[in-house]
C-alpha cells in the first residue's frame, strides 16, 4: 500500500500534545479520513481541515467514553512516559488504559496501537537478546504500568475481539542521546513506519513487538515485523563517534541493565510509616 493512501476511518490520536503525538500528527491525518486529537494539555497550532480535537483526561472514565465515539482505530500515546511514584502513574497509565479499552468495546473501536515500552524488559543486563515472547522484568512502576497495558490488550482481544499491536519502544528521539541509545534508538521516521504499519496490517489479532531502527546492536528480536510489514530504515550507528563514549556511571544499575536512567530513579517513599 502507498504510504499516503487514505484509509476511510476516524483515527485517535491521544497523547497528542506530548513528543512523539507530534511526531506522529501529520502522518496519520494524511492516512485516515479524519483525525481526533486528544490530550489533557492544548495542542500546539491551529486544526487542520481533517482534524478535530477532543481535550480529555485519560483518568475520567465518562470523558473516555465520550472520546471514543465513532473511532475506528487508536495510536494510544497518552500517559506518564517516565518512571515516577507509583500515585502518579496509576490514574493515567492503569485506570486510563482500562477506560480507553472498555470505551472501545461500547463504540466498537477495532483496533488500538499502544504505546508500550522497553522498560518492560528494562531489568535485563544490557547486551541480552529478548524477544516479546520472554519473560517481562520492569525496571520500575512505569515499566510495570506498560506490562498491564499489554495485559489490557490481551483480554481484551480474547475476550472481545479487539485488536492491538503493543509496540515496545525503544529510545524514540530524533538523534541517538548515547551509548545505550546505539542499541535502543527508534528514530522519528522508523516510529512512523512503524506506527502506520501496525495500524494498517490486515490482521493482527494481539501482537507485541519492540520498536527499534535497523541498529546492529539492537538487543530486541524482529518478531512480528514481518507480520505487520514493519520494516526500518535508520540506524544509530552513524552517531557512534559522537556518543559512544556517553554512558552511566560504571557498576551502576544504569550502566548494567537495559533500562538505562530509569534505573536510578526511586524508591520514592523517604520516610517509612510508623508501625
Ligand atoms: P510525552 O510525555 O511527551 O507525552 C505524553 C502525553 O500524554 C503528554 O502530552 C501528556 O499531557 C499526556 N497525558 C499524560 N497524562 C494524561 C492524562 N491523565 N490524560 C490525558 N493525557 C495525558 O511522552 P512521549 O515521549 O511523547 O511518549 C508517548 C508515549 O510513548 C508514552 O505513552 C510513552 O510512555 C511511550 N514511549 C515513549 C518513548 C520515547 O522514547 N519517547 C519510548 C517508549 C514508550
Ligand atoms: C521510555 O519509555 C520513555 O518514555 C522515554 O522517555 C525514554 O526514556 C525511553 O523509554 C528510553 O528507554 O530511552
Amino acid at each position: 500500500m502507498n504510504p499516503d493512501d487514505k484509509t476511510p476511518s476516524t483515527w485517535l490520536l491521544t497523547g497528542a500534545a506530548g513528543t512523539l503525538g507530534r511526531v506522529l500528527r501529520a502522518p496519520l491525518g494524511r492516512a485516515c479520513h479524519r483525525l481526533r486529537l486528544s490530550d489533557r494539555l492544548p495542542l500546539a497550532g491551529g486544526l487542520a481541515a481533517h482534524e478535530e480535537q477532543q481535550p480529555c483526561d485519560l483518568a475520567d472514565r465518562a470523558a473516555v467514553q465520550a472520546l471514543l465515539q465513532g473511532v475506528d482505530a487508536v495510536v494510544h500515546l497518552g500517559g506518564v512516559s517516565v518512571e515516577s511514584p507509583y500515585e502518579q502513574i496509576a490514574p493515567a497509565n492503569l485506570d486510563g488504559v482500562f477506560h480507553l479499552y472498555e470505551a472501545a468495546r461500547l463504540a466498537g473501536t477495532r483496533r488500538i496501537v499502544f504505546a508500550s515500552s522497553n522498560h518492560v524488559t528494562g531489568g535485563y543486563e544490557r547486551g541480552a537478546a529478548l524477544s516479546p515472547q520472554d519473560q517481562p522484568r520492569p525496571d520500575g512502576y512505569y515499566g510495570l504500568s506498560k506490562l498491564f497495558g499489554e495485559g489490557m490488550a490481551r483480554l481484551y482481544w480474547d475476550r472481545y475481539g479487539i485488536e492491538s499491536v503493543c509496540l515496545r519502544i525503544g529510545t524514540a528521539t530524533a538523534e541517538p542521546p548515547d551509548a545505550r541509545a546505539l542499541s535502543t534508538w527508534l528514530s522519528h521516521a522508523d516510529l512512523q513506519r512503524l506506527v502506520l504499519a501496525a495500524l494498517r496490517a490486515p490482521a493482527v489479532g494481539c501482537l507485541t513487538v519492540y520498536g527499534v531502527s535497523a541498529n546492529p546492536e539492537r538487543w530486541w528480536s524482529e518478531d512480528g515485523w514481518a507480520q505487520i510489514g514493519y520494516r526500518p530504515q535508520d540506524s544509530a550507528e552513524a552517531w557512534r563517534a559522537s556518543v559512544g563514549a556517553i554512558d552511566f556511571p560504571a557498576g551502576t544499575p544504569m550502566a548494567r541493565l537495559q533500562g538505562g536512567s530509569f534505573l536510578g530513579l526511586g524508591p520514592f517513599e523517604t520516610q517509612r510509616a510508623k508501625p
